[in-house]
């Protein structure tokens, strides 16, 4: 048996859930001299358990049925609509201040990547929350993979365009739907680009082929089925921001201490659970982000 040393968001799934597991196996190893003697790894890995989700996971069938979507509707409920989408062959485009701009299809971009399960709480601005076994690679290989110049500050993450895609018929909004992050966000060890979740290839209302995981913020930062990655100097326009720029910011960190206009963010709903919970400040990731904005403590971090 090997026993790699994980942390929280990088426990496996059959270690988190249900709850009362994680429970019996801590008591296992505390009661199990021979155990450890076998795997003197188990000994370190244990005090890890501090970056563990502390919640249940969701369950699938909630996490791949309750979807933001607006490219296939305003409503919750459009994961049958969904299934329609072409995710395959699937490229994606590197742009702006890259070292050479080019396109990259998805199989080949996994080939260079190596991929693994994380953890992670996910918050939606709306006030309800999962906690979801996401598989992908860290969004810093992307970065390495895309080769950005030393100039570039920002980069976004744009939506493809599908004709299942009835949303966009939808003239209100400003497609396509684009996000971005600051390049050291981006950098951050938490940062992940996602192609699966609950040990499957991510179904298409979740983004597939692959998506945005930034668990500290905001899901609505979150960009799905990602075609185009640009890098630029500037702050790039971003779909939320652009439509209701009072209450979407560009930084969208978590915080139960700002309230959406319209709503406190006190607590969270969780997903398929009659339960609500404390919201925690950069949903409790601060110990792996809060530097990043040391030194943007004048810019709207917040909402
Ligand atoms: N292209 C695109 N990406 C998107 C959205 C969207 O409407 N279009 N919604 C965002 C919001 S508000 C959230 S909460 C998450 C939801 O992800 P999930 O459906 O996997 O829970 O996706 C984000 N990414
Ligand atoms: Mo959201």
């Amino acid at each position: 048996m090997r026993i790699i040393r994980r942390r929280g968001w990088e426990i496996a799934e059959s270690q988190v859930t249900p709850e009362s597991a994680v429970l019996n196996r801590r008591s296992l190893l505390g009661g199990s001299a021979a155990l450890l003697a076998a795997a003197p790894g188990l000994a370190h890995a244990e005090p890890n358990a501090k970056y563990a989700p502390g919640r249940a996971l969701t369950e699938e069938k909630y996490a791949t049925t309750y979807n933001n979507y607006y490219e296939f509707s305003d409503s919750k409920n459009l994961w049958r609509q969904a299934q329609g989408m072409k995710t395959s062959p699937w490229t994606i485009e590197f742009a702006g201040m890259v070292k050479q701009p080019r396109k990259i299809a998805f199989e080949d971009l996994l080939k260079q990547v190596s991929v693994e399960e994380r953890i992670y709480r996910h918050r939606c601005v709306e006030a309800w929350a999962m906690t979801v076994p996401w598989t992908g690679f860290p969004m810093a290989e992307l970065l390495r993979i895309a080769e950005p110049l030393a100039s570039a500050k920002y980069l976004a993450f744009e939506t493809g365009q599908d004709k299942a895609m009835v949303g966009l018929n939808e003239p209100m909004y400003p497609w396509p739907f684009i996000d971005g992050l600051a390049i050291d966000e981006a950098a951050n060890e938490l940062a992940f680009i996602t192609t699966g979740m609950y040990g499957k290839p991510l179904p298409p209302q979740n983004g597939a082929p692959l998506r945005v995981t930034t668990p500290w913020k905001y899901g609505f930062k979150q960009v799905k089925a990602v075609v185009k990655v640009t890098f630029t100097e500037t702050q790039p326009r971003c779909f939320w921001h652009d439509i209701l720029p009072n209450e979407y910011g560009f930084w969208a960190n978590v915080n139960p201490a700002v309230s959406h206009p319209r709503w406190s963010q006190a607590d969270e709903r969780l997903l398929g659970v009659d339960e609500t919970v404390p919201t925690q400040i950069y949903n409790g990731y601060g110990d792996f982000v809060a530097s990043l904005y040391s030194n943007r403590k004048s810019e709207k971090l917040f909402m």
